[in-house]
């Protein structure tokens, strides 16, 4: 049984009192708990052992009074299947064994059972909804976005930022691309389509790295990927899908064409702007900087109601979350703070 909340209905478009508030990266190493699981454990560790992604992603719960839980897992991990080398490295971040460098590296490439790639999530999320059913509080699936996990696959890296690697497969290699998003989107849909068979209440496709496409790019070579996920899961399931175009507010006209439910925005426009270039399509979710947690505490409580002020000038319902993931070395006191703020507030002072 999944839980009627808050977060699912204003996913679904129908506004609350205030607005539902969780975040990206909740579970993390602001919080000691998670740096102690983490000592003994590593990251690929945590995430394959069902106990422990359920506990790590309970962990914030137990901490704050939050709207929702998203599954601890990465976007990276279920491109083991394919046969992509993963690891995570201690103070860097995930780093891949045997990027594709050649058409032949795409073609060995396979579509892996989510059931057996990703069965450890799939039991993680059973456990994590069995906790969290009986307090009301949703539990969200999430997977990486075709273009995104392309990226990772490829190597790209934070100081390629251009995409150089992407886009010379994208041009160079037009079959290549096609291929390696044909085998990503089935990889994806078959993976959210089991979280939500598994209970997931939502799901949150994360495409972190869009931003460096320009939108003729973005029309022709990411945006028929992503509508074949979003259709292959609406075909199997009813759970709210969220879209995360991390620095893509130059895509927005396109990404409103998008079947999503929910967008999540970051925090480089306001909520009233990005609302009208969304054509006030979407309840949207975010987008305080994450960087605004390390002020001082009225500064945090400042921002935070700035916006939900702002977010009370959309259509569709607001989600309160931040514009990016929690960032390490968080203080615990700001998150609480922004919590706090966000359940105290109500719509109707607004008039
Ligand atoms: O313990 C540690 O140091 C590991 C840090 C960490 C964590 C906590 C990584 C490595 N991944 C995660 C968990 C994670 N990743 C979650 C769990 C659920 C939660 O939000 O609490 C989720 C949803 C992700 C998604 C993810 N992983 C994204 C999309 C969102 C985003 O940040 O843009 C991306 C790009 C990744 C790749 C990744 N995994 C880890 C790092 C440091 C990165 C980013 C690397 C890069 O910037 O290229």
């Amino acid at each position: 049984m999944r839980a009627h909340s808050l977060l699912i209905s204003s996913l679904r478009g129908i506004r609350g009192e205030r607005p539902p508030v969780w975040f990206m990266r909740q579970a993390g190493r602001y919080l000691p708990e998670y740096r102690a699981v983490r000592e003994k454990h590593s990251m690929l560790d945590v995430i394959r052992t069902p106990e422990l992604a359920a506990q790590v992603t309970l962990q914030p719960l137990d901490r704050f009074e939050l709207d929702g839980a998203i599954i601890f897992a990465d976007i990276l991990n279920p491109l083991i299947g394919m046969g992509i080398e993963l690891d995570f490295v201690e103070g860097e971040g995930p780093r891949i064994g045997n990027p594709i460098q050649q058409r032949d590296d795409i073609s060995r490439l396979v579509v892996p059972d989510p059931y057996e790639n990703t069965g450890y999530t799939l039991e993680a999320i059973k456990s994590v909804v069995s906790a969290l059913t009986p307090r009301g509080i949703p539990l969200l699936g999430f997977a990486g976005a075709p273009f995104t996990l392309a990226w990772y696959a490829l190597a790209e890296s934070g100081k390629s930022a251009q995409g150089k690697r992407i886009k010379e497969l994208i041009y160079n290699d037009p079959q290549g691309w096609r291929e390696l998003m044909e085998k990503l989107v089935e990889m994806v849909s078959t993976y959210l389509i089991a979280q939500a068979e598994a209970g997931v209440s939502a799901l949150q496709l994360f495409d972190s790295w869009v931003g460096v496409c320009s939108p003729q790019m973005y029309r022709t070579e990411v945006l028929p990927y992503l509508e074949q996920v979003v259709t292959q899961v609406r075909a199997s399931t009813s759970v709210p899908i969220v879209y995360f175009p991390l620095g893509g507010l130059g895509l927005a006209d396109l990404v409103s064409e998008l079947p999503v439910d929910a967008v999540s925005v970051d925090w480089r426009v306001s909520l009233p702007t990005v609302d009208a270039a969304y054509h006030h399509r979407f309840p949207l979710q975010g987008n305080l900087d994450p960087v605004i947690l390390f002020a001082p505490l009225d500064t945090v409580r400042r921002e935070t109601a700035r916006i939900l002020h702002e977010g009370a000038q959309i259509t569709k319902p607001h989600i309160m979350n931040l514009g990016h993931g929690i960032l390490p070395h968080t203080p615990i006191s700001a998150v609480a703070e922004v919590v706090k703020t966000v359940r105290a507030f109500r719509y109707r002072e607004e008039s």
